[in-house]
């Protein structure tokens, strides 16, 4: 891998963001994510070597960590700081349509449902293996959904729910979409949720957590 590419797939890895933050404390001083992404694009190189040589390599390092539980939330937070410090450099990209993202990834927590640590985990790591998200917050209800999906033809949906109650709520919605949109995907997570449970509500797959959403979605 070309050294800035690979410079920036650390800075993601470590939670870099820019050369101000002191975090982490053995890069102290050093550029970021922020200053080598835009050095990278001063030197040449294209939106997308940097979307897929860089930042998806580097989130695609952290979600394995992570997995493997090598890494824990708080370090997730700080790879999803780097990473949304990159990609303001690629932003621009995006719009021009120079930049193609994978898809459309439609993310809430259920109704009744306040807990979104876990859901945006999910969203960012999403977003690091290159798809579009939109996310809807928490607390989402079914109409939300068949809304969003309604202008998202394509779009894989996500939901997240963390108490039992509102697995219920899950229930709902995953019924509602599937009987409006039996074509779409619907992965399903958090602590409470199972394999049995996703299944038996009709879901396509239940992520234990957000790397294996990743690994799905990437796999349509
Ligand atoms: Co709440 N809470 N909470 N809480 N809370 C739990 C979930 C609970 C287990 C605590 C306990 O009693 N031991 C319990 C649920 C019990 C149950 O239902 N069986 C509980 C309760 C009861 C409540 C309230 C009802 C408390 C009250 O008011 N009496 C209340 C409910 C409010 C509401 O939602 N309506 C409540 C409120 C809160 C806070 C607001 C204070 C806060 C949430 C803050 C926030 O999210 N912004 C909170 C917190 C922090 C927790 C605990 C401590 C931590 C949850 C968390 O963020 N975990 C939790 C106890 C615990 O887990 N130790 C607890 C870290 C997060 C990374 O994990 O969300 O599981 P998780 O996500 C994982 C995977 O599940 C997966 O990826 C993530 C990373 O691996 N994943 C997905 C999740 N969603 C995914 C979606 C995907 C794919 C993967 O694709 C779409």
């Amino acid at each position: 891998m070309n050294q800035i590419l690979e410079q920036i797939s650390i800075c993601i890895q470590k939670g870099k963001v820019d050369s101000k933050m002191a975090y982490p404390p053995e890069m102290k001083g050093m550029p970021g994510a922020d200053e080598l992404t835009k050095a990278a694009l001063d030197e040449g190189f294209s939106a997308n070597d940097i979307l897929s040589g860089a930042l998806i390599h580097g989130m695609g390092i952290v979600g394995d960590l992570f997995r493997e539980k090598r890494l824990f939330v708080p370090q997730v937070l700080m790879s999803a700081m780097a990473m949304k410090a990159a990609m303001v450099h690629l932003k621009p990209f995006f719009s021009s349509g120079e930049l193609k993202q994978k898809g459309t990834f439609i993310i809430g927590t259920v109704a009744g449902d306040l807990h979104d640590i876990g859901k945006n985990l999910t969203a960012m790591m999403i977003e690091g293996a290159g798809w579009r998200v939109i996310d809807l917050g928490t607390d989402v209800k079914t109409e939300r959904f068949l809304e969003v999906l309604n202008e998202n033809g394509n779009a894989v949906v996500g939901l997240s729910a963390l108490l039992t109650t509102t697995m219920e709520q899950m229930e709902r919605s995953v019924k509602a979409i599937r009987e409006h949109f039996p074509e779409n995907r619907i992965v399903v997570g958090g602590a409470p949720v199972n394999s049995e449970f996703a299944k038996r509500i009709g879901a396509s797959l239940y992520a234990p957590n957000p790397q294996v959403a990743v690994e799905y979605i990437n796999s349509i």
